[in-house]
């Protein structure tokens, strides 16, 4: 298989974490956005990643489709069998990919008004999802399955802003909290994305346009002041690397 990506794409993370957490090999492909290629707008009706190229050449788009039809062609089932649990599944799911857009764009947001008003709105499925979180590490049990798969790209996204910007979407979600430390410590955040990933999502969300970079950067400004570490990897404000990520939590 092989899938066509954008490297800050929670809707590719989605189906790269899928791949990841069954072990199945892929190659990825990364496009510009600004500049499609033709090859990808042939296949790709509505000009979106993901795409995944299955091994017999069929291009497929929409990841909900695509993540339908990974599950059919591999063996290590993440949905439940029971048909009632397997459509609550689904539907937790879409809970999920349905926010990843008002992510992107709260985490774009150019003033504290805007980010409050978008960060209420995601905050909303984050409410809806506490309640049915319970004692297990994910939420079919103790081993990772497919809502914990789909909610993944917004507790990564999630924790990186907090991690460089003391931003805490999850401050009153204890249950949001643990899991998405446990989702973390599967390591599946990390491989479902490129090397360069936290340096390209904090240089587009965290640019000096964006409230949150603004943030970022009197945070860290104090905290160069103060003689703590800075936490920022590339912003010319700090020629220190930092020595803090997300593998650390
Ligand atoms: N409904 C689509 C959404 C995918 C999507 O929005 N992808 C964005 C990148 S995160 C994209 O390709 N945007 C380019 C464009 O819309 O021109 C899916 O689930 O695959």
């Amino acid at each position: 298989m092989k899938i066509v990506s954008y490297k800050i794409c929670p809707f590719v993370q989605r189906v790269t974490t899928l791949l990841e957490a069954k072990e199945i090999s892929y190659d990825i492909e990364y496009i510009s956005l600004s500049d499609k290629p033709d090859w990808f707008l042939e296949v790709s009706p509505h000009g979106q990643v993901p795409v995944l190229f299955t091994d017999d050449g069929s291009a497929l788009f929409e990841s909900d489709a695509i993540v339908e039809y990974i599950e059919e062609v591999t063996e290590v089932p993440m949905y439940p069998s029971e048909p009632v649990e397997k459509a609550q599944d689904r539907a937790w799911s879409y809970l999920a990919s349905k926010n990843y857009l008002l992510q992107c764009s709260m985490q774009r947001s150019t003033n504290a008004n805007t980010l409050s008003e978008r960060a209420k709105k995601l905050s909303a499925a984050f409410a809806k999802i506490e309640p049915c979180l319970g004692d297990s590490t994910f939420v079919r049990g103790n081993s990772i399955g497919m809502v914990d798969i789909a909610w993944l790209p917004l507790l990564h996204r999630a924790s990186i802003i907090e991690i460089y910007t003391g931003y805490d979407l999850l401050e009153d979600f204890p249950r949001v909290r643990a899991w998405q430390k446990d989702i973390l410590e599967t390591g599946l955040a990390e491989k479902s994305v490129s090397d360069d990933f936290e340096e390209l999502f904090t240089s587009f969300y965290l640019a000096e346009s964006t409230y949150l970079g603004r943030i970022s950067r009197n945070e860290n400004e104090q905290k160069r002041e103060s003689g703590n570490q800075c936490k920022i990897r590339s912003r010319s404000c700090c020629p220190q690397k930092p020595q803090i990520s997300i593998a650390d939590l």
